[in-house]
């Protein structure tokens, strides 16, 4: 018998819809292996609250619960997924090390200059330092870029077959698409391309996106 897997999500996502928020990765990779999984959606009140607190220390979103484990951090679920099933790390021992590494490089070295830019946009637009601030942000993010793009070259994927590193990377790379950023490394888009274009990549996608029709309609 299986264990009900459970994540949670934004009960209303301010992306609406775009799969943005770090649900995404965790439906893709419970996707890619193959696991149902429920969903419970949580309110940015709720999300502050002991219940879920307990949960997540930081009162974000993504969880995971399955029977007696409850899992914050959306890499570290990424990777726990990965790890029960295959389908997302190699066998191999020393593949897999490397994968893990991209799962590392994508949370730890790409996300966060992405995520800095994004949080100056909504926290400091309007102060005096912001437009000044911005190209030095924006600098940092071309330079991750950079570095990746030269890595990947025409390769399909950072390290052999697909595996969880690039999933994770996709979904930080995703965070980009309007930004313009993307424009002078034309591999990373063509890989956006081919992680989004993966069944398991839109049956996520579609799944995250009813939760945002369904609020809409309410
Ligand atoms: N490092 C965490 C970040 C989680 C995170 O930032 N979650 C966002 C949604 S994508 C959130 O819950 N934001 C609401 C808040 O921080 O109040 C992870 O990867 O799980």
């Amino acid at each position: 018998m299986t264990t009900t897997i459970t994540i949670t999500a934004f009960e209303s996502s301010p992306d609406r819809g775009r799969g943005l928020a770090r649900d995404m990765r965790v439906r893709w990779a419970l996707e890619e292996t193959g696991q149902p999984y429920d969903v419970r959606l949580v309110s940015f009140e709720a999300m502050k609250k002991p219940a879920h607190l307990a949960l997540q220390p930081f009162g974000q979103i993504p969880t995971y619960e399955e029977g007696d484990l409850a899992l914050f951090e959306s890499g570290a679920i990424v990777l726990r997924i990965a790890e029960r099933r295959p389908g997302l790390l190699p066998a191999d021992a020393d593949a897999r090390s490397r994968a893990i590494a991209w799962m590392f490089a994508a949370l730890s070295t790409v996300e966060p200059p992405i995520v800095e830019r994004e949080m100056a946009t909504y926290v400091e637009r309007g102060k005096d330092w912001f437009e000044a601030r911005r190209p030095i942000l924006e600098e940092r993010i071309r330079t991750r870029l950079d570095q990746l793009s030269r890595r990947l070259g025409d390769a399909p994927w950072l390290d052999g077959d697909f595996s969880a590193g690039d999933l994770l990377m996709v979904t930080v790379l995703r965070r980009l698409e309007s930004s313009g950023l993307l424009d002078a490394t034309p591999n990373l888009p063509a890989y956006i391309a081919r992680g989004v274009a993966r069944p398991a990549y839109k049956r996520a996608f579609a799944a995250q996106l009813a939760v945002f029709e369904a609020a809409r309609k309410a």
